[in-house]
């Protein structure tokens, strides 16, 4: 039978490597984000290259009232969700506490915690009627150590690294399976989005060293999601092989 996935912020880097990783694979997608143009492009691209099945569903998942309103109320077979995949997240700014932006720090708390908070509530009641599914959350080595200037955003990923041991304990009777994925550093639109558009900084932050891709979490993730049901990886802190912690590479001259 097939299986569906729902995939938050698909239409750029890990999330879109998840979207072509999983469709590939024979998976029926729902793909969310805020860029309209760029999930149709996407819906578009899958279609034609995999024949998949695709819904696409354009909301904020900073908002709780777009959330319910375009998933709570999904009809067959798009309620049948066997894998939920909460990547949709960012970083804003790099600053030092003191100076940085009261606004980022809400934008990354409201995004990258309350966001993925609001999905899963609407998403849950469905897999525990079914008692099943698998909820996979995008934390960061950033949410396994605190490092300079990482402040709030390392907070909002040490605060999905809590959320999603807590859930795995309490879904474990409804035999829901939860796994954490803590990248390192990963070339995406990550940076540039961190950087507010500089892509000079952007680029720096790569220099010196090869990062993973999305395609390379994307191959990790699947693999999480083919176990067979009496196994489950809670979670996995992946960097690319010159990356030894938050802030420790080695970089080639
Ligand atoms: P990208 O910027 O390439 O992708 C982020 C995705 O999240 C986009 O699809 C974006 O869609 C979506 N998104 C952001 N804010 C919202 C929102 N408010 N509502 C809905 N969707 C939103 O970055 P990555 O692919 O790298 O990031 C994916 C996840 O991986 C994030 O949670 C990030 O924190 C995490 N991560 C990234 C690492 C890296 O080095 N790149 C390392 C560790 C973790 P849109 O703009 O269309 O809304
Ligand atoms: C992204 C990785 O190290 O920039 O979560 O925080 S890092």
């Amino acid at each position: 039978m097939t299986k569906t996935i729902l995939i938050t912020g698909a239409t750029s880097g890990i999330g879109k490597a998840c979207a072509k990783k999983f469709a590939a694979n024979g998976y029926r997608l729902i793909i969310t984000g805020r860029r309209q143009e760029k999930l149709l492009s996407l819906k578009n691209e899958l279609i034609q290259q995999y024949q998949s099945e695709v819904l696409d569903l354009c909301f904020d998942v900073q908002d709780k009232g777009q959330v319910d309103a375009q998933l709570s109320d999904l009809k067959s077979p798009w309620n049948n969700i066997d894998i939920l995949l909460n990547n949709a997240g960012l970083a804003l700014g790099r600053d030092s506490f003191e100076e940085a932006s009261m606004h980022d720090w809400e934008t990354m708390l409201q995004t990258n915690v309350n966001g993925l908070l609001y999905v899963s509530k609407t998403i849950l009641p469905g897999m525990i009627a079914r008692k099943k599914g698998h909820i996979i959350n995008i934390g960061s080595i950033a949410g396994k150590e605190v490092y300079e200037n990482g402040n709030v955003y390392c907070a909002s990923k040490f605060a999905v690294d809590a959320i999603s041991k807590s859930m795995r304990i309490d879904l474990l009777k409804h035999n829901i399976k939860v796994t954490a994925i803590h990248p390192g550093a990963v070339e995406t639109e990550f940076s540039i989005v961190r950087y507010k558009g500089d892509e000079q900084k952007a680029n720096a932050t790569y220099n010196g060293f090869t990062p993973l891709t999305g395609e390379d979490i994307a191959d990790t993730i699947f693999y999480t999601a083919q176990l067979p049901e009496h196994v489950c990886i809670n979670e996995l802190t992946i960097t690319c092989a010159q990356q030894g912690s938050a802030t420790n590479f080695f970089k080639k001259p």
